[in-house]
């Protein structure tokens, strides 16, 4: 572990040229810290059997003891007051709301299929949205009215009845009016002002006053990631979740055209998340030069902002991988699959085709990160600790199940009957093989 960095000596990067590097040192650059899931889930266990068992009383007490606010209910109906709120805020969030709901929409209008597998045997499948869900918003060092907008428009866009919005109140007991304002414009039919496994353990049950959800979605610190593993695999609870969540991460891709200011900023934007942020620049051909220059602007911008004591932190766990191809730096960002990766390439949009593994990519010297996390359309809650191999960050279609249909005609089952009456003997399963036989035999006689 890094020692934090007194504030004279430089906020810097650890360098690795993958060329020098054995197969176990490469392994090494491509791990994460580990999570301690199962100590974590024994922690949060208590809690979460609590609230499972006492409801609101539990819930209430842990709220005074983590958040310390004292409520006498912790659940607010709408319409939720929003006035506080200054114009340019509500406005930048009116664009965001556009632009998110406009990429999110258009995922779900392209969400039907309906194919003829054979003649008069027609196969569907259509969507319908969960119906009860739980949209956890982090509250801790920074309050995050964005991820309201990331969980709360697909799940209006799905088409979610009940959508409980679940964040923790300040020590006054109030919520964020920036929050209260998402919650307004998703149209979230309660906001839960609870935190951390408290929160996610009423989600889950339920409580007198808190409605039970069927899936539970949404960043959060180590506790609320293990109450939400612990609830999931309970089957009285019967809940799903979104993606199991580690600390966010962006891997930045640049050669000699990169620009070393804007490749500094977009390192830095990931790295004040937290202390545990993990940020990656991969190298292409780039002269030592330009990465002392990489480098400088680290240190430099690092300093300027309000967050440097996190970043004093995080910056110096990150790392700096030399490769001389893109073909090399994409082989090992696939290998890392990074929640994001940064194209700061000569010809961005061609290295696109070969990204096999991240949640999302950003394009060219004009596309930051920022844009993703806030307002571009796309979302924001994506697959950390390498989950980016199997797991689509959160969308439309999180919000909803799928469910096939199929309709056989007369003629249909003429063709198909004997394929299935044949398998099911096959498997002895005389009565499948029956519930055709009977038909055809009906319409042999017609
Ligand atoms: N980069 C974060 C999302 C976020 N950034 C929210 C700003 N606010 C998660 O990957
Ligand atoms: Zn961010």
């Amino acid at each position: 572990e890094p020692v934090p960095a007194s504030n004279a000596d430089p906020i810097s990067m650890r360098s690795y040229d993958l060329s020098k590097t054995s197969a176990s040192e490469r392994a090494q650059l491509l791990r994460r810290p580990v999570l301690k899931s199962d100590e974590m889930i024994a922690k949060v266990k208590p809690i979460v059997d609590e609230v499972r068992q006492r409801g609101d009383a539990a819930l209430l007490e842990f709220t005074a003891k983590f958040d310390k606010a004292q409520l006498s209910s912790a659940i607010i109906r709408p319409p939720y007051e929003t006035t506080e709120l200054p114009d340019d805020v509500r406005q930048a969030i009116d664009v965001a709301y556009a632009n998110i709901y406009k990429f999110h929409a258009a995922q779900a209008a392209q969400d039907e299929l309906k194919v003829e597998t054979m003649p008069g045997v027609v196969c569907s499948r259509f969507a319908r949205p969960i119906a009860r869900v739980g949209l956890y918003v982090p509250g801790g060092t920074a309050i995050l009215p964005s991820t309201a907008l990331m969980l709360g428009i697909p799940a209006q866009v799905a088409g979610c009845k009940e959508v409980v919005l679940a964040t923790p109140p300040r020590p006054d007991g109030s919520i964020s009016p920036e929050v209260m304002y998402v919650a307004q414009l998703v149209g979230a039919s309660a906001i839960l002002k609870a935190g951390g496994a408290q929160a996610v353990a009423a989600l889950a049950y339920g409580t007198e006053t808190v409605p039970k959800v069927d899936k539970i979605f949404g960043p959060g610190n180590q506790w609320v990631t293990a109450a939400k593993m612990l609830v999931q695999n309970d089957t009285d609870a019967l809940v799903a979740i979104d993606m199991p969540a580690g600390p966010s991460e962006v891997l930045v891709i640049a050669d000699q055209t990169c620009n070393p200011a804007f490749v500094a900023a977009d390192l830095l934007s990931q790295a004040e998340h937290g202390v545990d942020s993990q940020v990656v620049l991969v190298t292409v051909n780039l002269s030592d030069a330009r990465i002392a220059e990489i480098e400088g602007e680290v240190d430099k911008q690092a300093r300027a902002l309000s967050r440097v004591d996190i970043l004093r932190q995080s910056i110096p766990k990150s790392i700096i991988v030399k490769t001389h191809s893109v073909q090399e730096a994409l082989a090992f960002s696939n290998d890392y699959a990074p929640e994001h990766l940064i194209l700061h390439l000569e010809n961005a949009p061609a290295a696109v085709a070969a990204v096999d593994n991240a949640g999302s990519v950003f394009v060219g010297p004009y596309s930051p990160e920022s844009c993703g996390d806030y307002a571009s359309g796309t979302n924001h809650t994506l697959p950390t600790n390498g989950y980016a191999r199997q797991f689509s960050g959160v969308n439309t279609l999180s919000f909803q199940k799928h469910i096939t249909s199929q309709e056989v005609t007369a003629d249909g089952l003429k063709g198909l009957g004997p394929v299935v009456a044949t398998l099911a003997d096959c498997e002895g399963l005389g009565a499948h093989a029956n519930a055709v036989r009977i038909r055809l035999q009906a319409l042999a006689q017609a």
